[in-house]
């Protein structure tokens, strides 16, 4: 409330102007408008740090309490502690663990929300996208686009847990949620396992109009598997890093070039050992992930130490420094898709 700029009788009349106008859904914007338009972003989200081996155990003990069937999807959402009860990780981007026992399924579904699948252990589930295996392996990218059909098995011996990172958020605040289920639980595999993966994966597709285009042509690849973007990254490692962002890829759209996700994007970094970032701000709000290594991340004012499988959230406009001890390789995904798209991005590299 900005009281003190008006005389006390000016207040008075004003606060009774407000009360007779609020029933008929009328407010003043002179009390907000510097909070509605802030200078530079003003994030309710914190940063926050989640150790996998903490979070795992609380997964692993649902596991013993409910099936994935029960559940739909068993998965423990990674609540930001300045976003309560929101469903949220960051104001636009959701974050959960999702855990598959062996035998299991999470039944078939689509929805308008877009998500991806980073893979933190067990090797060989699948997700199934519109009829179609991906076969998942440690660290590997799965996206399942808008309003395709997705569901989850694991025919292996071992658990399998994933991050799942979703725009809910997002399609929430445009109420823009659609969804419906499929009768049979599991989809009918229309194609072999990863079939997309070599037909879209290689700089090449199927030529347009023929029976073997049968992905969407705008998102036609859902699978990017670590062995192939490990590789890269070593190749990539043999230069000199960046001095903000380490040596960094981003995952593409092959159809256009641009981010895997029309409100998500994806990328990879790795940083030396003994490397340390120069500090950079974003106005996107993202989700890292460590893959390999050990090393500190500074956000803000805080400092976490990063440990194998460690979660960190960096909200809009918070000062990012990452230090590595021994080569550190993240996995990160934000919404700088979206803030692009709407033209709203925007960074610093001090
Ligand atoms: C969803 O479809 C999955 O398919 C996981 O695995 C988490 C959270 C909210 C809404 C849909 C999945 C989800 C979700």
């Amino acid at each position: 409330m900005t009281t003190a700029i008006f005389p006390n009788d000016q207040r008075a009349q004003l606060e009774q102007l407000y009360a007779a106008m609020r029933p008929e859904g009328l407010a003043p914007l002179w009390e907000v408008l510097a909070a509605l338009v802030s200078p530079t972003p003003q994030s309710p989200a914190v940063a926050h740090h989640w150790r996998y081996d903490d979070a795992r155990r609380h997964l692993m003990r649902a596991g013993d309490l409910i099936s994935a069937e029960q559940a739909e999807r068993r998965v423990l959402i990674l609540e930001n502690p300045g976003l309560p009860d929101q469903s949220a990780i960051t104001p636009s981007l959701y974050a959960g663990l999702q855990l598959i026992q062996p035998g299991e399924v999470a039944p078939a579904h689509r929805h308008t929300q877009s998500a991806l699948r980073f893979v933190m252990e067990g090797e060989g589930a699948y997700t199934t996208v519109d009829g179609e295996r991906a076969v998942m392996r440690p660290f590997d990218l799965v996206l399942t686009p808008s309003w395709q059909w997705h569901d989850h098995g694991n025919e292996t011996a071992q658990p399998m847990i994933w991050l799942d990172g979703l725009d809910i958020p997002t399609v929430r605040h445009f109420a823009a949620s659609f969804a419906e289920k499929t009768e049979a639980p599991v989809q009918a595999r229309l194609v072999p396992d990863d079939d997309s993966l070599s037909r879209y994966g290689r700089n090449l597709r199927p030529l347009r109009g023929s029976i073997a285009d049968r992905r969407p042509a705008s998102r036609p690849l859902f699978h990017y598997p670590y062995a192939e973007w490990r590789r890269s990254l070593a190749d990539l490692a043999v230069g000199a890093p960046d001095p903000h962002l380490g040596h960094a890829l981003e995952f593409i759209n092959p159809a256009d070039g641009g981010t895997v996700l029309p409100t998500i994007a994806a990328q990879v970094q790795l940083l030396p050992a003994g490397f340390t970032t120069r500090p950079r701000r974003a106005s996107d709000g993202a989700i890292h992930v460590v893959v390999e290594g050990t090393g500190t991340a500074r956000i803000g004012d805080r400092e976490v130490s990063l440990g194998a499988r460690d979660i960190i959230v960096v909200p809009s406009w918070t000062r990012l420094e990452l230090s590595a001890d021994s080569d550190l390789v993240l996995f990160s995904y934000s919404d700088r898709a979206a803030q692009q798209r709407l033209e709203l991005y925007r960074e610093d590299r001090l």
